[in-house]
């Protein structure tokens, strides 16, 4: 089995020092939150940035400065910046980080709610203008498929080759209002993409660890982070993204699935 590439979403648009006190929302605290989950073992991080209040932002200058101070920590981590920013943010402020041309980003492949009021808008129309401005600057997209219409959405916009072979899927399951986390979803997930398509697995909330088992059984990736789940185990708040790396490396070491350092997530995902 291909060697397995973990993504730490480290810090998230929505979750707050409020629920977990290590939320990282300062550049200093983002970075050593990277550098942790790095050095025991994500090869990507997902990265949302904040203003020092913990306000959300896509400020190209917030991005620029947060990239440089992990790359000084993690030299060669891939970096993932987030388009899909906040509930409620515009597409023009969601766009901003690919214009430091990073080697990935997030296409958000679809609507739908996002728990208690919050939307979280993807017309048509915003995914084939994301895609298109990726593909003109050589970003690869992670499609981030919340239900299985999104996949749909990513297939078709396939076929018309606005969004590129072989393509690489995050499918996040748990999120109030979208695809809810079982084997069963994640498998009628999983089985209708192309053979030649990578895949993560994104379990929100109390679901990470499990789905995370089943995507390293079945030679899926895996995504971990307080952006989804800001808990170790029942009851018990994490104290940093490295706990909840460290907890999947255990599994798959369990489960005899090697782990991806950078350099081998960018030859799996090809992007070298
Ligand atoms: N903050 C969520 C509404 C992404 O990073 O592309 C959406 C999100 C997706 O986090
Ligand atoms: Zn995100």
């Amino acid at each position: 089995m291909e060697k397995l590439i973990i993504t730490a979403a480290i810090s998230g648009a929505e979750v707050t020092k409020e629920q977990n006190k290590n939320v990282p929302y300062t550049i200093e605290e983002i970075s050593n939150e990277a550098e942790m989950a790095y050095k025991l073992g994500a090869s990507i991080i997902h990265l949302h940035v904040r203003y020092d209040d913990g306000t959300p932002t896509q400020d190209i200058n917030r991005y620029k400065a947060c990239i440089e101070e992990i790359s000084k920590k993690c030299p060669d981590v891939i970096i993932q910046p987030s388009t899909g920013g906040a509930i409620g943010m515009s597409n023009e402020e969601r766009l901003q980080p690919l214009n430091l041309n990073p080697e990935m980003a997030t296409l958000d492949c679809g609507t739908c709610n996002f728990g208690g009021d919050d939307i979280f808008i993807n017309t048509e129309n915003t995914i084939i203008e994301f895609a298109k401005s990726m593909n003109n600057k050589g970003i690869k997209p992670e499609l981030e498929c919340f239900d299985k219409g999104m996949v749909d959405m990513a297939l078709t916009l396939n076929n018309k080759a606005i969004i590129k072979s072989p393509m690489h899927f995050n499918f996040i399951l748990g999120v109030p209002g979208a695809i809810s986390a079982n084997g069963q979803n994640l498998l009628f997930l999983v089985q209708s993409i192309p053979k030649s398509s990578t895949f993560t697995i994104t379990g929100v909330g109390r679901n990470q660890f499990y789905m995370a088992a089943i995507a390293i059984a079945i030679g899926g990736h895996v995504r971990v982070g307080f952006e989804d789940n800001l808990y170790l185990s029942k009851g018990i708040l994490a104290n940093s993204n490295g706990e909840l790396v460290e907890k999947v490396v255990r599994i798959a070491n369990e489960l005899g699935r090697e782990i991806a350092k950078p350099d081998e997530a960018r030859k799996i995902l090809g992007l070298l």
